[in-house]
């Protein structure tokens, strides 16, 4: 193709059409001057194929690949015999597999760093939160009284690490499910023992010729999914507080506007919250600021995007440049001077866009090259070797900047950091014994319920158009909307996530917020936080009144904009928690087909949560309110 014609090409994709997201389209609309290429674009040109897209095809021998009809699905079966419940019930159970070793990796990452600052050999961090080290210690079963910190801690290190490594029993932090979501988790055999051991198993169920009932299938599903949410997810989300404080309510500023014209622009782009408070302390180091300066820039403007960046906004209100689906569009302002990516969510299109602009993209984990990306290796033992050098080089690119800077003026306030603690304070009090605040208002009903709306972006739909839609309806159905992830940032674009958005709540729900002085859509952090939504969700059964287990309760949870295997495991271990959960864009399953009854009827009938699924953010709200109406009915309220 002649780049006259890739010109043409590029020019035929609206922005508009593909985003709400101003400041992106503004890029995208200068990448296609600039004849620059960016997932958007591929996305239009690439059809999703339909067979693959219903999860309706089988490669996991070579008698295949075997391709079923998603119009017809029984009308077929594979080569070896198997039935499209079979084939789907393996394919999501792969997905839920490396989603969860995703997460557990991550956790699992924050044990060794937590570990290292405990035994005192990694000294670039410390311990910042003691009082909620010896909280989860409590809650773990571990002594706390008369003991030194370092002790105790050494003691929940070995405790949490059964997350992960542990052959037989159950995971630590199943404790903290209510009672009754513990029994019917154990009635189902759906209690995880360690994660390695789940993932593992799951891999090889999923082997040609091995589990091919998807009613048994399901169990492992469920429980490797559980494994992510009460296991990985929640130690890093626990580690990541203790180490680097636990969060409370911050003013941050998102949008392409918080990059700095006359300042070296650094963005870290990842997961893990190590990389980034590292960074944080090489910005600072007044002998880089002097470099800086020294080349002609007034400082160094450090910013974050995607979830590490989500991490360091709720505890540190580092500035947020955009969600997933920003990524690309925001190395065409030209003005970022490097962009360093840890882990799980990067786009390899990054690298080429990064060149055209003549920014410095670096890799930095040892789990995540990307070919012919530079890469420098972050160590936790001299975390700042590598920090120091990604400054030195945005230096280096600032004092050579020759690419025109277009930055789009546009930010955005909000206030972020709702810890599940944060969130008792404010609305609990002491959640224990009588009712609290937030459940009292719930069963009064000027908050009918709560909804968690979290998640990815993905241009097979617009972006950050479905959350928006979805949010806002939410909240003037007097619900209360917690967040994680990309969902937050494209929420905090629209202002939703300030005291003022109260005016577009619902009566019930305003009056909350006014009285409390809170945001009706709370922003709890990273995907690993989503963790912190099952803490809350206990800490409502505890205080009673809303009945005795998770399913019980007046609530649901969404993905609109879902993209990632990671969002699957999530929406599993929702649903097998017991939560109603909705997703967007497209949902890999055949409808008609008995895997789909089963997960999106028949898992509630054992007492867990349900899966659902809905395109049009009208039709996704109504179902979510249609499902805690339900609930609320049956636990007899608005009588
Ligand atoms: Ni975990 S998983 S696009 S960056 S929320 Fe963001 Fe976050 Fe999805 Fe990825
Ligand atoms: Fe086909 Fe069965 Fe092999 Fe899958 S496992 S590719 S369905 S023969």
């Amino acid at each position: 193709m002649s780049k006259s014609d890739k010109l043409q090409d590029l020019n035929s994709l609206n922005p508009a059409d593909v985003t709400i997201c101003e400041t992106t389209q503004k890029m995208l609309a200068k990448a296609h001057r600039d004849g620059v290429e960016t997932a958007f674009d591929r996305a239009a040109n690439m059809k999703a194929c339909p067979i693959g897209e219903k999860s309706a095809c089988c490669k996991h021998c070579a008698m295949g690949p075997c391709r079923l009809n998603a119009k017809d699905p029984y009308s077929k079966v594979g080569v070896c015999g198997a039935t499209i419940d079979t084939i789907q019930s393996r394919n999501f159970a792969r997905m839920v597999a490396s989603g969860t070793a995703s997460h557990t990796d991550h956790g699992m990452e924050m044990l060794n760093l937590f570990k290292g600052v405990v035994s005192g050999h990694i000294k670039d961090y410390e311990i910042s939160d003691t009082e909620k080290l010896i909280q989860v210690a409590g809650e773990l079963g571990i002594a706390t009284e008369d003991r030194e910190v370092l002790d105790i801690a050494r003691d929940l290190c070995a405790e949490m690490e059964k997350t992960y490594t542990q052959i037989e029993g159950e995971l630590p932090f199943i404790k903290r499910a209510p009672k009754k979501t513990q029994e019917m988790w154990r009635e189902a055999g759906v209690v995880p023992r360690g994660a390695m051991r789940e993932i593992m198993e799951i891999t090889t169920r999923t082997h040609m010729g091995m589990d091919q009932d998807h009613t048994n299938l399901i169990k492992q599903i469920n429980r490797t999914a559980l494994a992510d949410g009460w296991g990985g997810s929640m130690v890093a989300t626990e580690i990541g507080d203790m180490l680097f404080g636990t969060p409370y309510p911050v003013v941050g500023e998102v949008n392409m506007g918080v990059l700095k014209e006359d300042e070296v622009n650094i963005i870290i782009h990842g997961h893990e919250p190590n990389l980034f408070d590292s960074m944080l302390a090489s910005v600072n180091d007044p002998e880089l600021i002097a470099k800086a300066q020294a080349s002609g820039a007034k400082g160094i403007n450090l910013v974050g995007m995607c979830c590490s960046g989500l991490e360091m906004l709720s505890r540190r209100g580092v500035p947020h440049a955009g969600n997933f689906m920003s990524t690309e569009a925001i190395l065409v302002t030209g003005a970022v001077d490097a962009m360093a990516v840890d882990v799980q969510c990067i786009k390899q299109g990054l690298a080429k866009v990064a060149d055209c602009y003549g920014t410095k993209l670096f890799t930095t984990n040892p789990r995540a090259h990307i070919e012919g990306v530079p890469h420098i290796e972050f160590e936790e033992d001299y975390p700042r070797e590598c920090t120091d050098t990604v400054v030195e080089m945005a230096i280096k690119r600032y004092a050579g900047r020759t690419a025109p800077i277009d930055i789009p003026k546009r930010k955005d306030k909000g206030v972020f950091g709702f810890s599940h603690e944060y969130i008792n304070y404010m609305l609990g009090g002491t959640f224990r014994g009588s009712y609290t605040p937030l459940n009292d208002n719930i069963i009064n009903g000027r908050i009918r319920g709560v909804a968690g709306v979290v998640g990815c972006t993905n241009p097979r739909v617009k972006q950050d158009y479905v959350h928006v839609e979805l949010v806002k309806e939410l909240i003037k159905n007097d619900i209360l909307v917690v967040q994680t992830g990309c969902s937050q940032i494209s929420l905090a674009k629209a202002g939703l996530l300030t005291p003022e958005a109260a005016h577009l709540a619902g009566p019930g729900l305003a009056e909350v917020c006014e009285t409390v002085g809170m945001p009706p859509v709370l922003g709890l952090g990273a995907c690993v936080d989503n963790s912190r939504i099952l803490t809350a969700v206990c800490n409502m059964v505890a205080a009673g009144g809303l009945g005795d287990s998770i399913a019980d309760l007046p609530v649901a949870g969404a993905a609109p904009e879902w993209m990632s295997e990671k969002a699957i495991a999530i929406g599993q271990y929702f649903v097998a928690s017991g939560v109603y959960t909705i997703f967007g864009v497209t949902f890999p399953i055949v409808e008609q087909t008995k895997f789909y009854k089963l997960m999106f009827e028949d898992l509630e009938k054992q007492g867990m949560g349900k899966w659902d699924f809905a395109v049009d953010p009208h039709d996704m709200a109504a179902k979510m309110i249609a499902h805690i109406e339900k609930k609320r009915a049956a636990l007899g309220l608005d009588k």
